[in-house]
């Protein structure tokens, strides 16, 4: 249903200062922003029918985050961080999306959101300086600013698998899971996929259907979350602590609020390793990863230690030798795909009714109408669940068939990867601005402190436009290719680029293979983008 502030004359094409495509927690804020703090003219486009973006569209079972809630929430109003009550350190989706229906709520925001409305074109008009949008529903937008809003990991991947429609029993996946919920009772099913979607869906499934057969290609280093309930003490003691804890996520490199190890593992003796390691596998949660050793991302050798402790945990854990070695992973470095945290994953192989199947030994080699054949086996299933993530990062910008000066498609522009200042604009693209775009710390960050410091710096950049007068700005040529290689030379220098990952677009056939995202730390960006505004925008070109 159309809002009724934003219904635009019929034929006709409504005006705004900014367009925002996108209601999840960027866009959220974004408009927020925009709309009352900048008191500019604004609409979002929305394509799904609520508020919430990834935690909208991602329900499958075991869904829920794997940073602590306390900090993976928005930090911009103090009042909602002290009303609103988080029910454990690692909440479900369902209680996520409730908080950003919540937000929608409290800041009035639905009215200016133009739910079940996909943008299906972006054309720069450069006589005017402004972006003309047409929707799925027919509508036309003309606006000053388009600012994307659309999620780094939005746009699912399912396999093009031969006779993928052949398949006669039920097929889901995980990142457009259906809003009535599937009930895997008495069903043979078959999940493909263990990366963090994958690894949280395993034991849910397993605890309800007749048998659950995993597909693996890669296996993955997971770390138990150790979920409990939030005490009513350490709520308290957050809440009281907020700002500090805020200003240690901000200053932070992957905006979390924990204390960073500065020891390396190869000042550590075997025994101190194991302790460091053991201790934080207690705890749970990415503090193994961020707080054992500095130089996990740096030296292989140092990784290793990390990686061999998660490997004897396996093998610990999995009463099948065979199964736990094929769950150990060797390809890749410990943290170079992005690390999962589970809640009883290795023990569902424990279970009598879960198999794991390798996948890269014997290949899928097509799905049939009864299950799915592999090179060496067929499957006869119910059900599949493709776990199979997502086209990550440029996806879902691509598919808005963006077109800058001179008719040039984003997709042309990005075919060898994409180029960006900041992840935040991209030459020939005036007045685009990507919330947490390839080129910006994004996905390796704690994503709510990624998402609100570029959506502060738009307003802000926004606002100094149209104080001084400006209609235009675009990044140049010469400071986005000082950027795109400064990215480069970081990522060059950790282990990330060992590993097939999303963050490399390896895990979509024939995309370029680059690192997205800025590995320098959230610190260190956001020294730099705030360096910029201080040298009068530096890197960007501004017109009246
Ligand atoms: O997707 P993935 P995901 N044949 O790309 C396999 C975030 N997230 O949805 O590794 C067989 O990681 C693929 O195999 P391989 C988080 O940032 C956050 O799990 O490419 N297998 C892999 O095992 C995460 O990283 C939360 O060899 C195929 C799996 O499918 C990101 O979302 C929770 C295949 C895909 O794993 C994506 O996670 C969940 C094929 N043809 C996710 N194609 C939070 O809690 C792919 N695979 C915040």
């Amino acid at each position: 249903m159309p809002n009724s502030s934003a219904v635009a004359e019929l034929g006709g094409v409504r005006t705004l200062d900014v367009a925002i495509v996108g209601a999840g927690f960027s866009g959220l804020y974004m408009l927020q922003r925009v709309r009352d703090v900048l008191h500019l003219e604004t609409q979002v486009f929305e394509a799904g029918d609520g508020v919430g973006g990834t935690w909208y569209w991602n329900r499958y079972p075991g869904a829920r985050c794997d940073s602590e809630s306390y900090y993976y929430s928005y930090s911009f109003s103090r009042e909602l961080e002290q009303e609103w009550n988080w029910s454990s350190r690692y909440p479900e989706q369902p209680e996520i999306l409730g908080y950003l229906n919540h937000v929608a709520d409290r800041f009035d925001l639905r009215r200016s959101i133009r739910f079940e409305t996909r943008v299906t074109s972006a054309t720069f008009d450069e006589a005017s300086n402004r972006w003309n949008l047409t929707t799925d529903t027919g509508e036309r937008i003309s606006a000053q600013f388009l600012v994307s809003a659309v999620g780094c990991l939005s746009s699912s991947n399912t396999p093009d698998f031969p006779g993928i429609d052949s398949f006669e029993g039920e097929c889901y996946h995980t990142g457009a899971w259906p809003h009535e919920g599937v009930d895997f009772t008495g069903k043979r099913v078959g999940l493909i996929g263990t990366g963090s979607t994958g690894i949280q869906a395993t034991p849910v499934i397993a605890a309800q259907a007749q048998h659950l057969t995993v597909f693996q290609r890669t296996p993955n280093y997971s770390i138990p979350a150790r979920n409990e309930p939030l005490s009513a003490e350490l709520a308290a003691e957050i809440k009281a602590n907020y700002d500090e804890i805020r200003q240690k996520c901000r200053d932070s490199d992957f905006g979390f609020p924990y204390v960073p190890s500065e020891r390396l593992a190869g000042d550590a003796t075997p025994e101190e390793q194991r302790r460091v390691y053991e201790e934080l596998w207690q705890l749970g949660g990415f503090r193994f990863f961020m707080s054992s050793f500095s130089d996990l991302l740096t030296d292989e050798a140092a990784n290793d230690t990390a990686a061999e402790f998660v490997r004897a945990k396996i093998r610990e854990i999995v009463k099948d030798p065979a199964t736990a070695e094929l769950l150990a992973p060797t390809d890749h470095p410990y943290g170079t795909k992005r690390p999962p945290i589970d809640t009883s994953y290795y023990e569902s192989y424990n279970r009598d009714n879960v198999t794991l199947i390798d996948v890269r030994k014997a290949a899928i080699v097509e799905i049939t109408a009864g299950g799915l054949r592999t090179e060496d086996a067929e499957y006869a299933l119910d059900t599949i669940v493709y776990a199979t993530g997502f086209d990550a990062m440029t996806g879902a910008l691509l598919k808005m068939n963006i077109r800058g000066v001179d008719g040039m498609r984003l997709a042309d522009k990005w075919a060898d990867g994409p180029r960006s200042l900041l992840g935040l604009q991209v030459v020939g693209f005036p007045n685009l601005f990507t919330i947490t775009g390839p080129g910006s710390p994004s996905v390796l960050v704690n994503m709510p402190v990624a998402i609100e410091q570029h959506v502060e710096w738009i307003c802000d950049c926004i606002e100094y436009l149209g104080r001084n007068g400006l209609s235009r700005i675009e990044a140049t040529e010469a400071a986005q290719n000082a950027w795109v290689q400064h990215v480069f030379d970081e990522a060059d220098e950790t282990l990330f680029p060992l590993a097939n990952s999303w963050y490399m677009g390896a895990n979509i056939p024939g995309k370029t293979r680059v690192f997205m995202p800025y590995v320098g730390g959230m610190g260190q960006y956001r020294d730099r983008c705030a360096e910029v505004v201080a040298n009068g925008y530096e890197g960007f070109a501004m017109q009246n």
